[in-house]
């Protein structure tokens, strides 16, 4: 194996409690029923498809231009709470893992759904740290589409397999398999089926 690609949310860093209060606050502001349960669906998924899943529990049904007014205020919200962002809100484990698989000589990337990647690297500080990044804004198709991935080995210039893609999603367990790559889950996706290399903590990817 030559390079590991990190998901960015709930693995390197943990927004979502943001993801959750900006979507709990939109929600409430509608009417609209919202919890943490409903939330843990929104893992891994674009902005966009995770408006349908939140207006599941709509009264009335929404235009496409309220549509889009309503992410960009989530997604207004989601930006002011990423402001307290610092590098002590890298998951447990993170800052060290990486440091170790560089020296061990593999190449490091993000593949993330989020369009909001740029502004999170550069809060906890790891704006100039990876490879290669791929990210919300050079795909079209969200995951459990490959895409974000196979774009990430592509700017790597590695193939599919010899790439880990490590994600805390089944969303995004789900595209690792359809693009090719070795899937390894931590959090929620270390309890998915589907998940082929499961593990406890981000530290356990050096005994890969
Ligand atoms: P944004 P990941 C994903 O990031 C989040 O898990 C998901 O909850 C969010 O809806 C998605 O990014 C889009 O985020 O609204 O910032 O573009 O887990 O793929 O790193
Ligand atoms: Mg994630």
């Amino acid at each position: 194996m030559k390079a590991f690609i990190f998901d960015l949310d709930g693995v390197i860093v943990s927004t979502d409690k943001f993801h959750y209060l900006a979507w709990k606050k939109m929600a409430d502001e509608e009417g609209i029923y919202f919890d943490e349960k409903i939330n843990d669906r929104l893992r891994g998924v674009s902005r966009m498809a995770s408006l349908d899943i939140v207006l599941e529990r709509a009264e009335r049904s929404y235009t496409s231009e309220e549509k889009q007014n309503l992410a960009e205020r989530k997604n207004e919200y989601y930006k002011a709470f990423l402001e307290s962002l610092t590098a002590s809100d890298r998951l447990p484990y993170v800052t060290e893992t990486l440091s170790a698989l560089r020296e061990k000589g593999y190449k490091l990337a993000i593949g993330s759904s989020s369009k909001n990647t740029p502004i999170i690297l550069k809060k906890i500080g790891y704006e100039n740290y990876f490879d290669a990044i791929s990210d919300g804004n050079n795909i079209t198709r969200s995951k459990p589409d490959p895409e974000v991935f196979l774009k990430a080995a592509e700017f790597l210039d590695e193939e599919p397999q010899n790439c880990f893609v490590v994600e805390d999603a089944e969303a995004g367990i789900d595209a690792a398999l359809g693009g090719g790559f070795k899937s390894v889950g931590l959090g929620p996706a270390s309890k998915y089926c589907k998940t082929e290399i499961k593990l406890k903590r981000f530290s356990d990817l050096l005994n890969l």
